[in-house]
Formats: C-alpha cells, sequence, structure tokens
C-alpha cells in the first residue's frame, strides 16, 4: 500500500537515512514530497529514478498530504505538527514532544504495533536507545516477566545529528594536527573521549536521556512499575548505539533460555561466542536493520535472577528512521 508521504526535515541525519530507505523500499517517487527550513528549499536529492527537490516546509505544506514522517527537532515540530494534525494528516514524529502524551501511541512495531490503533494523529517514535534496548529486552519480558533494569549506555555522535558527526570528525582531525579541538555540540571534547551527559540534568543528578529510558520503556511494554536505573554516555563513535544491560527477573532461567528466545525475535541477532571474539561491535552494526545481541551471561546476585547482555544497533536506521517508516507500513497495512 500507499499514500501520499511527506518527509519533514529531510535535510537532517535521519531525514536522508529516511529518503534512502524509501529508495530501498521502492516507494513510488510521485507519492513523496520532502521539506526543510528556507535555506535549502531548492536542493535536490536522487531517489530512485528521479531526483527530489526540496520545498520549504510551511503551514500551507500539509494540503495534499495524508502521511508525514516528521525528522524535525522539538523546537520547529511543536510549531508545524499541530497544524499537520489539524489538516487530517497522521504524522509520525521523532522528536520527543509527544512521547508520554497518553493520547499519543510510542510504538515499536516488533513490540506494540497493535498501540497504533489509538492514535489520534499523531504516533511517536521513541528515542534510538529506549529502541535498541527494548528490542532484545521486550521478548525476554514477554516470556519471563522483568522487575528491574540497570542499563548503561554508549551513544555514537550521530544521535546529534550531522553536526555530532562533522565534531567528532574533526576534533580527531584537530588531535592528529596538534590543534586544541574546540567543543561546540557536545558539552567537553568528544574525540579521544568519553562524556556522562545527554542531554540535561534533572534536580536529582538524572539526565533527560537517562529518564527517557526509563519513561519511554515503561510506556512501550504497559509497564509502569519497571524500575529502571540508567547511565548515558556519549562515545565517539560514528552511528551506532551499544547498550549494557542488567535485566532483574521475577522467576529463574538460564542463559541458553534467553539466546533460544532471542534468536527467535523479530529484527535481533544473536552474535555470542566471545572465546572466538564474537560479540557486537558498533563497526558490524552500523548501516543495516538488526539489534545485535551477545556476551549473554547469569549473574549471581542473591535470590534474584539477573542476565546481562550487550547489545548493538545503528541508531540512525532502526534507532529512527527504520522504525518510523515501520510504523508506517504497518499503518498502511492494518489501520489505514
Ligand atoms: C542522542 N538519543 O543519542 C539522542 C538523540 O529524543 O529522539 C535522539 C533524541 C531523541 O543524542
Amino acid at each position: 500500500k500507499t499514500c501520499r508521504l511527506a518527509i519533514l526535515g529531510v535535510t537532517g541525519a535521519v531525514g536522508q537515512e529516511m529518503l534512502s530507505i524509501l529508495s530501498e523500499k521502492k516507494w513510488p517517487s510521485n507519492n513523496l514530497r520532502i521539506f526543510a527550513s528556507a535555506k535549502s528549499a531548492g536542493k535536490k536529492f536522487p531517489f530512485r529514478e528521479t531526483e527530489l527537490v526540496v520545498e520549504q516546509l510551511t503551514p500551507d505544506s500539509f494540503n495534499e498530504i495524508e502521511v508525514v514522517l516528521s525528522a524535525l527537532d522539538n523546537d520547529v515540530a511543536q510549531r508545524f505538527i499541530p497544524i499537520a494534525v489539524e489538516k487530517g494528516c497522521l504524522v509520525i514524529d521523532n522528536s520527543s514532544l509527544y512521547r508520554l502524551n497518553q493520547q499519543v501511541p510510542l510504538v515499536i512495531p516488533e513490540i506494540n504495533p497493535e498501540d497504533i490503533s489509538s492514535q489520534n494523529g499523531v504516533i511517536a517514535n521513541p528515542n534510538c536507545s529506549t529502541i535498541i534496548a527494548l528490542m532484545a529486552i521486550a521478548p525476554l519480558h514477554a516470556c519471563y516477566p522483568i522487575q528491574s533494569m540497570i542499563v548503561s549506555t554508549y551513544q555514537a555522535v550521530s544521535g546529534a545529528g550531522i553536526k555530532g558527526m562533522e565534531e567528532l570528525t574533526t576534533q580527531t582531525h584537530d588531535l592528529q594536527m596538534n590543534k586544541i579541538p574546540q567543543p561546540a555540540i557536545f558539552p567537553r571534547q568528544i574525540a579521544y573521549n568519553l562524556i556522562p551527559q545527554i542531554g540535561s540534568f534533572d534536580e536529582e543528578g538524572n539526565t533527560s536521556e537517562e529518564l527517557k529510558l526509563q519513561n519511554e520503556s515503561r510506556k512501550i511494554l504497559h509497564h509502569q512499575d519497571l524500575q529502571v536505573i540508567c547511565t548515558c554516555v556519549r562515545v565517539p563513535v560514528i552511528r551506532s548505539h551499544s547498550e549494557s544491560i542488567t535485566l532483574f527477573f521475577e522467576q529463574d532461567l538460564d542463559v541458553s533460555q534467553v539466546k533460544v528466545i532471542l534468536s527467535h525475535a523479530k529484527g535481533v541477532k544473536v552474535v555470542d561466542d566471545p572465546l572466538n571474539y564474537e560479540y557486537p561491535t558498533p563497526l558490524d552494526t552500523s548501516n543495516q536493520d538488526l539489534i545485535y545481541v551477545g556476551r549473554i551471561r547469569k549473574q549471581p546476585i542473591g535470590n534474584q535472577t539477573a542476565i546481562s547482555f550487550w547489545c548493538c544497533g545503528d541508531q540512525l536506521r532502526k534507532g529512527a528512521a527504520t522504525n518510523s517508516i515501520q510504523i508506517l507500513e504497518s499503518y498502511l497495512k492494518d489501520y489505514a
């Protein structure tokens, strides 16, 4: 199925990825329009056998559109998404504006596609680190409920967009030339470094990124009591996020059961042969849609059953653009 589709924010890292995934999926070029700010209007991007021209996003952009894939930053999304909904469009939104709004489903199609049925004009795409973690966690939780989890993320610079990727490249070059790098997008030097801050801090000292992982996981899993302890770290990696996750289960289970469940989970690939150096790394998992899981092991912690693992996934693809396009496909197939 198809529809009259628009990408908003097409010149950004996520918008560009949406364009290339739609092209891979052979989306009809006459059913796609691409929008960005005035300064990008007129730019052309190749799309399948043709070229698409960027149009300036204005309140009148939505007249001929049925579904909008929005990769706009929060401030621009806040202005344009209500207009798109008012004009009758369904908006699949990558910003964090609507994710916790009770009227808005927050969807990972492998996990809670049925939540799409409650949409009132907006479906929210979760934060990238939430998607990557839950792709591995949800299939386990469906068989063996979890009570709590401890997550440490190792997040690529692509999470901060094209400028984030440029900053890592420029700083690395500067260091090689014996120049002192100047942080701009990131709060501290990212090249040859790690930064334990993504987003802003709350009064307790948690960052907004850490709270997203907690609150979005609760909503997607329909598990409001889920306890999440999380530390999010920016690492000098270009585009796959990695996460170290420990899950605490209500009942006992073994590593072999975890491996069986995850090896059958849609969108997940188990790579777990550490003695042969086989475990996921961000480089192995970039530019593709699967979430890789490895280093699966049981932790001896009191009477509780705890399982730890390591997972990696492409932040721009499954963490953002692919997930949005899967929401679109699911909507068109079952709810349009
Ligand atoms: C990062 N997770 O890696 C962020 C980027 O709420 O969609 C995405 C922010 C969001 O910096």
